[in-house]
């Protein structure tokens, strides 16, 4: 039985007979002590809500959260889709981009940052001892060095194998849901990944992280959504947060984020501020938008979870004090499940 059949049978089962998740379906907030919720993007979200809620759920603050959930992907993750077993770029380059945002408006990113395994701690550095937002290439290299983090040679053999295959036809064609599941072989197109994790705790505080390597086999150089505040993250105490995955060029074109946050400020739920956003998308690039993933990602400061993609087959994961390994299935506007 593979992975996926696993999980629907579980959540077919589960759903129904656990009310703490009814608020993922109908909007329902969570109150008081129980607020504290974590939501992250993907299959592998799971573990990094499980990183986060070792500090959430000790009543920690949400910005410690969601580094420990980004740094769980960074380090713990290994199936050549994100964290340090992402494909490099079409150099055989891996370079990373991260970005942190606190709900009261204090963030910081780094990047196309290269051969440091934590490059979500480096934003994290560059928000809180650095006078900028963004530093990238060797520059966020040099400045993660200053504070003390380590040079690594993060590329695995596999991801280099993947790559010389790539090599073979050299196409860069992102896959749409390249994130899921673990069966990915050298040279297949899986061609993205990306971690985005959105929290808020038991004091009403939000925070997100966004980390990733970024399209796979991309122009050595390229930039996307992930360390792009209000395009891959965006987060405001006073409505709520929303994160990104997919083709980031996507994200880039409709400062993403910003537009599901700020769709939120207008009093729009979480599901319907990210189901608009995709429909902005598809507005402005009607045809191209049947060819990508775009997947968003919300959670407001009542704690309510909406979550819209452009095709099927965008998971993300939910936990909260009722329980810790939710995924569910988000809405799209396609159907039909691309893999
Ligand atoms: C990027 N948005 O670099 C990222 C890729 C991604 O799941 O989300 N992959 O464009």
């Amino acid at each position: 039985m593979s992975i996926m059949t696993n999980r629907r049978q579980f959540l077919g089962t589960t759903l129904s007979v656990l009310p703490a998740l009814a608020f993922a379906r109908s909007g329902i907030a969570a109150s008081g002590a129980a607020q504290a919720r974590v939501v992250s993007t993907w299959d592998f979200g799971v573990g990094a809500n499980r990183a986060a809620w070792a500090v959430l759920g000790e009543g920690g603050h949400a910005l410690d959260a969601v580094e420990a959930g980004a740094r769980w992907v960074e380090s713990e993750l290994c199936n050549s889709t994100v964290g340090h077993c992402g494909n490099p770029d079409r150099d055989g380059v891996l370079t990373l981009d991260a970005s942190i945002m606190d709900g009261d408006g204090r963030c910081g990113a780094v990047a196309a940052i290269e051969d440091i395994a934590h490059p979500v701690s480096v934003a994290r550095a560059v928000m809180e001892k650095s006078p900028h937002v963004l530093l990238v290439g060797q520059g966020a290299q040099q400045f993660a060095l200053q504070q003390g983090f380590e040079k690594t040679a993060l590329l695995t053999e596999t991801a280099r194998q993947a790559w010389r295959e790539w090599l073979k036809t050299a196409q860069y064609q992102p896959q749409i849901n390249a994130e899921r599941g673990d069966g990915a072989k050298p040279g297949d197109a899986r061609n993205h990944d990306t971690l985005g994790i959105l929290a808020l705790d038991a004091q009403g505080r939000l925070a997100g992280a966004c980390t990733t390597s970024g399209m796979a086999f991309k122009l050595h150089g390229r930039v996307g959504d992930s360390p792009i505040v209000g395009a891959g993250l965006y987060v405001d105490n006073e409505v709520g947060a929303a994160t990104a995955s997919g083709v980031g060029e996507e994200m880039l074109r409709n400062a993403a984020s910003f537009l599901v946050v700020e769709l939120m400020r207008q009093g729009h739920a979480p599901l319907d501020a990210c189901r608009l956003a995709i429909a902005r998308v598809v507005h402005k690039r009607p045809d191209a938008s049947k060819h990508l993933q775009v997947c968003f990602l919300a959670l407001n400061k009542r704690g309510e979870v909406g979550a819209f993609a452009l095709h099927k087959g965008f998971v993300y994961a939910v936990c909260d004090a009722h329980r810790q390994d939710a995924l569910l299935d988000a809405r799209s506007v396609y159907a039909t499940e691309q893999k």
